[in-house]
């Protein structure tokens, strides 16, 4: 039985082929040890006109969703269903694991939420063995990643990402699932609210697999904290020490110390990425983040003091900004001097406290149309308009991400790497 594993389309993202699709990846790993044949069909990159042709038959079709382009993945299911009509189209992810009810997904024979390791053998088995189960399919959380195999990136040409880290092509690598927090803009109902991690032996293993298969020794951690404990991160510094390997990840600033930074360095860390959001401690505060403005910019000393760099993304628009608050946040990245400052504009993306209960944040939802749930307003700042705020309209967000914009395109011209999103990237589309 083919199994085909189709990854959406994403226009609005500037480059679509930054990263491989860690997820399906590993749903194709799991398939594959049951017994099942698998085929990606990645279409990131592709137009409307060229992602029809690369659609081939198979015996089950599985969609991963995102909120921005469910309704391109909503149109893919509808070409599929015109052209193999007997084949199940199932789909998973975070957006439908956020609205799993929505008469939106009706096209789809299985919504799948959470993590599908599990669900998409269990969605599989029930149409090979002719077994009805319930349409809509959630599985306990995989309490052992040792357990899972790792993502079977043989299943893609990786040559087509690019993301690169300290100059080099690096691939990437998830060592916990799951987050404690609870800030307002995040839905965490994907992996849940308990931190899960792998083994540092698992992680090294994967590693190891890695330089040897494809001769590539960069890497970038998605984990949302990397190696949380510091026996972890010392474990895992002397088992990668002779490995030499160069990789980025992401951090919270309350979880740093100069002691850390050193040993992150000495780990082969080049890049600290920081889920900074605001220069203002009012409108952190309403984000629920937990952390200080003084503890942010304490952790950006404390990286480039190791020789780290530093990165920051921030958030235009959460509920309660105003221009003095986007002006804290400027002044912020100034006195901070963070190496590198990347501005996201806030979306209520399904799931998460403001989408759910927008009048507790003083926020009307203005668009319910999907396509405008993208997380950056285009790369000339226009789109993703999405909410009105107390004190700032979408139009008069859009005017501040613009002034932004110059701004960010200003330090750069002063030595500051470079704005990711800021850069008009030109890039291969696959396939076009
Ligand atoms: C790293 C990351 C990125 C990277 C790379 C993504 C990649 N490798 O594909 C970059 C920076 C490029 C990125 C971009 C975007 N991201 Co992102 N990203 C993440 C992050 C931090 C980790 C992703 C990851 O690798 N997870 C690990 C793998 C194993 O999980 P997974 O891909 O979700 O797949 C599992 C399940 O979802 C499920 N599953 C997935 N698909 C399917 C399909 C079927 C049929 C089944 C059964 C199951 C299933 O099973 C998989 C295995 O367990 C997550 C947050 C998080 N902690 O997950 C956000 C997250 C996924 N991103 C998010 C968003 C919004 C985006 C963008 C749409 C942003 C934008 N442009 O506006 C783009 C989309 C890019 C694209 N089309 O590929 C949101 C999604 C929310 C939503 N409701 O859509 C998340 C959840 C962050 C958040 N909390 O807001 N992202
Ligand atoms: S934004 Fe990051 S820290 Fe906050 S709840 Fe989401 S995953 Fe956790």
């Amino acid at each position: 039985m083919l199994i085909d594993l189709i990854r959406v389309p994403d226009p609005n993202c500037i480059d679509d082929l930054l990263d491989e699709p860690l997820g399906l990846l590993y749903l194709g790993a799991s398939l594959k040890n049951n017994g099942y044949e698998v085929r990606i069909t990645n279409l990131a990159g592709c137009s409307f006109e060229n992602w029809k042709p690369k659609i081939k038959e198979a015996d089950l079709y599985s969609i991963q969703l995102y909120t921005p382009t469910v309704n391109i993945g909503i149109e893919i299911a509808k070409f599929i269903k015109a052209n193999f009509p007997q084949k199940p189209v199932i789909c998973g992810g975070a957006h439908p694991t956020a609205l799993p009810d929505s008469e939106d997904l009706s096209i789809f024979d299985n919504v799948v939420i959470g993590e599908g390791e599990k669900s998409i053998v269990i969605v599989a088995d029930s149409y090979r063995n002719n077994n009805r189960i319930s349409r809509i399919v959630k599985s306990n959380f995989i309490e052992d990643l040792d357990s899972i195999p790792f993502p079977d990136r043989n299943l893609v040409d990786m040559d087509m990402f690019h993301r690169k880290v300290d100059g080099k092509r690096c691939f990437g690598i998830i060592g916990s699932r799951g987050c404690y927090y609870k800030c307002a803009f995040c839905d965490r109902s994907l992996f849940g609210e308990k931190l899960r991690a792998r083994s540092v032996d698992s992680v090294v293993e994967e590693i190891k697999h890695i330089i040897s298969r494809y001769n590539i020794g960069h890497f970038e951690f998605f984990d949302d904290i990397f190696l949380a404990g510091k026996k972890q991160l010392n474990d895992f510094g002397n088992k990668v020490k002779d490995l030499g390997i160069i990789y980025r990840c992401n951090s919270r600033a309350d979880t740093l110390s100069p002691e850390r930074c050193r040993m992150l360095y000495d780990s082969g860390c080049r890049t600290l990425c920081f889920g900074m959001e605001s220069g203002s401690q009012r409108i952190l505060d309403a984000m629920k983040k937990n952390i200080t403005v003084k503890k942010n910019f304490e952790a950006i000393k404390m990286g480039q003091e190791a020789k780290l760099i530093t990165i920051g993304y921030f958030m235009l628009g959460f509920p309660g900004e105003t221009k003095q608050t986007i002006q804290e946040t400027i002044e912020f990245i100034k006195e901070s001097d963070i190496d590198q400052a990347q501005f996201y504009t806030f979306i209520p993306l399904p799931g998460c406290e403001v989408y759910k209960y927008p009048e507790k944040f003083g926020v009307q939802i203005i668009s319910h149309d999907f396509s405008d749930y993208y997380l950056i307003a285009g790369d000339d700042g226009k789109g993703g308009k999405t909410i009105n705020t107390q004190y700032l309209t979408a139009d008069e967000l859009q005017e501040e991400l613009i002034k932004i914009r110059q701004f960010l395109k200003e330090r750069e011209s002063k030595g500051y790497l470079q704005d990711y999103y800021v850069q008009k990237l030109r890039y291969k589309k696959a396939g076009d």
